[in-house]
């Protein structure tokens, strides 16, 4: 068959091959809830819902954490305080969600273990016994229904114990934390996970320095934030690779993967200058991923630290490791592409909110997310060939507002208008384009909390959960029109999209 002749009923009526992954993603801090409970400690996302006393002047970012909150989380009197619940209270709903995802025929489920359940101050030396019971009976619920657990072990959930002591990953003692809290997770999960992810968007350090890091910005003077940064992120990628040898030590056969968040940046015109700035961005945004795969730094990010003066501590130990444990799949986030302009009143590079450049044939969601299923197709084929590594999406979906009807259901025939156009594209990247695609999990397959937003409002599930962004509410579970959707997809094994 030529391409341009390949008959796409065909291609439709087909399915993807034979233990395709469908499923959904979670994170501990967007649903568990239960932010002190049994034992938990605090974690650098409870602190993004804190209302410090002083007025902060944008605390809503995660970013502008100062140091009020780090009073507020040694008890300072008066510091602040927190809202009601942060989550949909997964913590003591995961049986009931557990079961709706066992409706729809997952065969996985991604969540990450809140680090700070396990260690609540991050340095101790024996785990929480009651936060691991939590995760014993997650995934033996997960087992029961045959769906295969995919385990995050960093989703943005530090504890603050390790943000007081060493500002986060700024300082080496932190990897042995988190090692040591790894270790605890593989020889106690060794029969029942063999899929695990490292760092959840390990390219947000810079967007979310205190959200992925533990790095509160107003410690550091300005111009010496960036050199920080990229300290944290070495002992990040060091990290990685430790847990990387040490989950195949313990659990042969497991596969770690690397993840990213990917932003596929377009060119605003075929002008070569806003080419080659569009290549350079992507470039920048993916470096982290070359490190983790190839397992070294690539020279342009070398020639970087010498033109802005930065000295990243790395011994010949640190570089060692991360060359010899390297992802074994490479997973990833897509929710959107960019547009990059060298036209001058035009912002570099689009933001993925409506103050940045628009793609002018892409449709927006309601917060400004441009909406392109070709992109992702775009984006698989870009990162097959560049690692030739599986692959696995790991997060993709749409935040949209929805309203619950008097029926207790959610006509949400634009987020399966979403989903269908882009699990098509992925198809065609699978059947026609060669690359090797190990699952997909749909971000928030239930409502879950915005990281960005803070808000339940941006709806993304096809479960939706009665409650409000103050935390008010039934917390109900009812199925949107979705659901059943989704539900066809899987057990179609995708032929029917
Ligand atoms: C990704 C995070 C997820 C989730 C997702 C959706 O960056 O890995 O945890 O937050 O974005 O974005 P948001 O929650 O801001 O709508």
């Amino acid at each position: 068959l030529s391409w341009d002749n390949l008959n796409l009923q065909q291609l439709d009526a087909k399915s993807f091959p034979e233990g395709f992954l469908w499923g959904g993603a979670l994170a501990a801090n967007q649903c568990e809830g239960a932010y002190l409970e049994d034992g938990k400690g605090l974690s650098v996302a409870d602190m993004a819902l804190f209302k410090p006393a002083v007025d902060v002047k944008d605390f809503k970012k995660q970013t502008a954490i100062t140091n009020e909150h780090i009073r507020w989380a040694m008890g300072v009197e008066g510091a602040g305080e927190f809202p009601k619940r942060r989550g949909i209270d997964f913590y003591h709903h995961y049986r009931e969600d557990i079961q709706l995802f066992a409706e729809m025929g997952f065969k996985v489920l991604r969540f990450s273990v809140a680090w700070s359940r396990i260690f609540p101050q991050g340095d101790e030396k024996e785990p929480n016994e009651v936060g691991l019971k939590f995760y014993d009976d997650v995934i033996h619920e997960l087992k029961k229904y045959g769906i295969e657990p995919l385990i995050t072990l960093s989703h943005y959930e530090i504890p603050m114990g390790l943000v007081e002591k060493y500002n986060g990953w700024a300082k080496p003692e932190t990897i042995n934390c988190f090692v040591r809290f790894c270790e605890v997770l593989f020889r106690r999960y060794q029969k029942d996970v063999k899929y695990w992810i490292t760092f959840n968007e390990i390219d947000s350090i810079f967007r979310h320095p205190f959200t992925t890091a533990g790095i509160v910005p107003d410690r550091f003077a300005p111009e010496q934030l960036n050199e920080v940064i990229f300290q944290a992120l070495h002992y990040q990628l060091t990290a990685g690779a430790m847990v990387t040898k040490l989950c195949h030590e313990i659990i042969p056969g497991s596969r770690m993967g690397c993840m990213l968040t990917k932003l596929t940046i377009y060119p605003y015109s075929c002008k070569p200058e806003d080419v080659l700035l569009a290549q350079k961005l992507n470039r920048r945004n993916s470096f982290y991923t070359d490190v983790q795969v190839f397992g070294e730094y690539p020279a342009f990010i070398m020639q970087e630290w010498e033109r802005e003066q930065i000295t990243v501590e790395r011994t010949a130990a640190e570089m060692a490791l991360i060359k010899e444990h390297t992802a074994d799949f490479v997973s990833f986030s897509y929710y959107m592409s960019m547009v990059a302009s060298t036209e001058s009143g035009l912002e570099q590079t689009a933001g993925n909110t409506a103050r940045g450049i628009r793609n002018p044939y892409l449709k927006s969601s309601d917060w400004g997310w441009q909406i392109d299923p070709v992109g992702l197709r775009y984006s698989l084929i870009e990162l097959y060939d560049r690692y030739r590594l599986p692959l696995f999406i790991v997060e993709n979906g749409l935040g949209a507002h929805d309203v619950l009807t008097e029926e207790k259901t959610v006509e949400d025939d634009y987020r399966i208008a979403y989903f269908t156009q882009h699990l098509s594209e992925m198809k065609k990247a699978v059947l026609e384009d060669g690359v090797e695609l190990m699952g997909y999990t749909s971000w928030g397959p239930i409502d879950i909390i915005s990281m960005s937003t803070s808000q339940i409002s941006k709806r993304y599930g096809f479960i939706y959960v009665d409650c409000d962004d103050v935390g008010n509410g039934s917390y109900q579970r009812y199925r949107k029109k979705s659901f059943d959707w989704y539900k066809d997809v899987i057990a179609s094994n995708g032929a029917k999209l």
